[in-house]
Order: C-alpha cells, then sequence, then structure tokens
C-alpha cells in the first residue's frame, strides 16, 4: 500500500503551489493571482520540517519553499520548478505577463529580479535574523546587515526615481519579487521605525504601498497562511 500524500491534489490539470506566507512565498502566489493563472495551494509548514520530507523534496531538492508543479510544462510534460526567482520567470514566460516583450526592458526586468535574489532577499533576511531572532543580540552582523538593508533601500530609492515600478510605469514581476520584502522589514521584524525607512526612503514606501494595494497582492498575501 502506498503512503498517503501529505497534500492531496484535487485538481490534477491545475498548477500546484508548494508554499508558506513569508516574503519568498508571497512572491508567487501574488504573481499567480496577477497572472490569474488556475493553481492549487498547499502549504509546507517549515516549522515542523515539511520541506525536508522526500513528497516536498521532489519538487524541491533544495528543502525551501516556495516550489510549484506545472502539469502541463513547456513540451506538455509535467515540469516541477524551485527558486523563488526562476518561478517568477517560468510563470512570466508561460503568459507573457509581467515580463516586458521587448528585449532591451526584458533585460532590465531580469536585472532587477536577479538584484532581489542576490542582494535585497538574503541581505535583508540575515538582517532579520541577527535583529530580531537571534537570541543573542550580536553588534557586529547587525550593525553590518543594518548598513547593507539600507544601502539596498538606497539602491531602490534612486531607481524608483520619479516612475511608479521598478523599471519604469510596467508593474513587472522585478516587482513582485522585491516588494514583499520590503514589507516584511515592518511585518516580520518590526524594523521600519530602526531602519528609518519612512524618514529616509519616501519613494520606497510609496512604491510598497502602490503594489501592495492591487487586489492581486492582497489575495496573494493570504495564501498558505501561518497555522
Ligand atoms: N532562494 C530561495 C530561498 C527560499 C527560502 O529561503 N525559503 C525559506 C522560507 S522564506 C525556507 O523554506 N526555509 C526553510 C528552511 O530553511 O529549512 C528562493 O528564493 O526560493
Amino acid at each position: 500500500m502506498s503512503t498517503p500524500l501529505k497534500w492531496p491534489i484535487d485538481h490534477p490539470d491545475w498548477i500546484q503551489l508548494y508554499s508558506l506566507a513569508t516574503p519568498n512565498g508571497h512572491k508567487v502566489s501574488i504573481a499567480l493571482e496577477e497572472m490569474g493563472l488556475p493553481y492549487e495551494a498547499h502549504t509546507v509548514n517549515i516549522m515542523q520540517n515539511d520541506q525536508f520530507l522526500d513528497e516536498f523534496k521532489a519538487v524541491n531538492p533544495n528543502s525551501k519553499i516556495p516550489a510549484l508543479l506545472d502539469p502541463k510544462g513547456p513540451d506538455g510534460k509535467p515540469l516541477a520548478v524551485f527558486e523563488s526567482g526562476a518561478i517568477l520567470l517560468y510563470l512570466a514566460e508561460k503568459t507573457g505577463k509581467l515580463i516586458p516583450a521587448d528585449p532591451r526592458r526584458r533585460s532590465e526586468c531580469v536585472q532587477w529580479l536577479f538584484f532581489q535574489m542576490g542582494g535585497v532577499g538574503p541581505m535583508f533576511g540575515q538582517f532579520g535574523h541577527f535583529y530580531r531572532y537571534a537570541k543573542e543580540k550580536l553588534p557586529y552582523p547587525i550593525e553590518r546587515y543594518t548598513n547593507e538593508v539600507r544601502r539596498l533601500l538606497g539602491v531602490l530609492e534612486t531607481q524608483l526615481g520619479d516612475h511608479h515600478y521598478l523599471i519604469g510605469n510596467e508593474y513587472t514581476i522585478a516587482d513582485i519579487a522585491t516588494f514583499p520584502w520590503v514589507g516584511c522589514l515592518d511585518w516580520g521584524y518590526s524594523a521600519r521605525e530602526y531602519l528609518k525607512v519612512d524618514q529616509d526612503f519616501p519613494k520606497v514606501v510609496a512604491w510598497h504601498a502602490r503594489c501592495t494595494e492591487k487586489p492581486a497582492s492582497v489575495r496573494g498575501a493570504k495564501v498558505c497562511p501561518f497555522a
């Protein structure tokens, strides 16, 4: 007899999302909502080590949320995709949505997506660990990641210039990859005041509000909630 699935599938023709309502998880559920793709969401409780189950590792060998299984990959066969940036790019290419068609603009979008994946995500995450969660409040890493988070917020502030979104007035996967992490400085790490976000980065604050207020963002942020 086979082991019952932890996450039974009711709609095998839909995209299967394995996630949790963290900034990395939000990216994908918000993009799926914005693109209007049918999907079925499965909550992976990383506090209970669900990510190390073989059933999850079959979708993401790296044991981290988010991950998805598209029953209809580019060749019509099922495709598993992990790493939130790769998932966003995959979905954008699949639908032609949230990514510019023009090659120059597309490259800009991909550059800011990678800026998030290589900079904002890891650095904000390390900041949160040492500032909020580490039992011992160590001055050196707190100072190091505070400086780096504020530097990255400054890069975003400059990039936003006088336009609405990261690469101009078109909302793209680069915005969706980034704004949940900016929000997390407040709702996840309670560091909005400490980092002087409102005082020093007003364009980032306005852009974050513009992105979070979208109906798809509101719906996407509710997917795979913490128990
Ligand atoms: N680079 C990965 C990072 C994913 C990641 O760090 N996910 C966290 C939650 S936000 C996780 O699953 N942690 C569980 C663990 O480390 O065991 C991505 O963007 O998908």
